[in-house]
């Protein structure tokens, strides 16, 4: 397990970083919250994607451990923000299956809010189909609690799973994010656009807002506001950025 004493080094020698990718608002182009993902400076490979290190993480030890700390590190980021320049700013952050497999995932996110004076409201935690489907019973205690005093709850890559409708039953949402799979094809593709339709409408039959992931054009974006989508996030509002980055294009700037 020589890649597992690697990541657990990385963690112990902070070579771990998250980065943010805005989120907009379509109604009026206004910056909303950012979605955190994971980088790793790699000291002689250089800044490595999830793509190249998920895989080992997930399947080690150290995902919980490495989870925990994305979601403290985003949460004091996301507070600083708030505090200077942008008071309503939302913090997306993704959840490993390993997080819920510890039994105190709720005591601990209430602790980082607490710990970082957030309002529950200021963080949406993701969660993937995928997820549940392994750990499905031990996941929904915790998110129904957290749910019920204000955190947030995105369904994430929605529509690529096989269980996708029976879940909007079973768990406590806020939000649905679409897949950019779908995205993709929305102006081309007559199959992509009646499924991005078809959650759109699911999302406001279930009281839930919608959020479309990989938007990279001016025409995606047109076609998602004609069909009533809240809010988009993708390369042509800006690609993740390291905090600093994000903090100089995003938060002082506005
Ligand atoms: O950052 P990038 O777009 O390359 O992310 C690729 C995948 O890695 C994403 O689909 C996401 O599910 C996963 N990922 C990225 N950052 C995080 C993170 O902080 N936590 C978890 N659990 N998954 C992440
Ligand atoms: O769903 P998930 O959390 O895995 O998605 C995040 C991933 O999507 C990240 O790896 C990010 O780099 C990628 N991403 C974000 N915006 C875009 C986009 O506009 N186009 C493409 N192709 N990928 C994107
Ligand atoms: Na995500
Ligand atoms: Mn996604």
């Amino acid at each position: 397990r020589a890649y597992e004493a690697e990541l657990r080094r990385a963690l112990d020698k902070e070579e771990f970083e998250v980065f943010y990718q805005p989120q907009i608002r379509l109604a009026d182009g206004a910056l909303v919250g950012a979605e955190a993902l994971l980088r790793w400076r790699h000291p002689e490979q250089g800044l490595l994607l999830p793509g190249a290190f998920m895989p080992a993480l997930e399947s080690g030890l150290l995902a919980a451990q490495v989870g925990d700390w994305i979601l403290q590190e985003a949460c004091a980021q996301t507070a600083l923000w708030r505090k200077n320049a942008a008071p309503d700013f939302r913090i997306g952050v993704n959840l490993f299956g390993a997080q819920f497999r510890t039994g105190d995932l709720a005591e601990k996110v209430r602790a980082v809010l607490a710990k970082e004076g957030l309002a529950p409201t200021a963080l949406e935690l993701e969660i993937t189909e995928n997820i549940i489907l392994r750990h499905d019973d031990v996941m929904l205690a915790p998110l129904r609690e957290l749910h019920k005093e204000g955190v947030g709850i995105t369904f994430d890559d929605y529509g690529t799973g096989y269980a996708s409708l029976s879940m909007l039953k079973r768990y406590p949402l806020t939000r649905l994010k679409i897949d950019r799979s779908f995205i993709q094809g929305i102006c081309t593709s007559a199959e992509d656009a009646a499924i991005v339709r078809a959650i759109l409408h699911l999302g406001r039959s279930f009281g839930l807002a919608v959020i479309a992931e990989g938007v990279e054009t001016e025409e995606q974006c047109a076609r998602l506001r004609k069909k009533g989508c809240e809010e988009v996030q993708g390369f042509f509002f800006g690609k993740p950025l390291a905090a600093s980055e994000f903090e100089e294009h995003f938060i002082t700037k506005r």
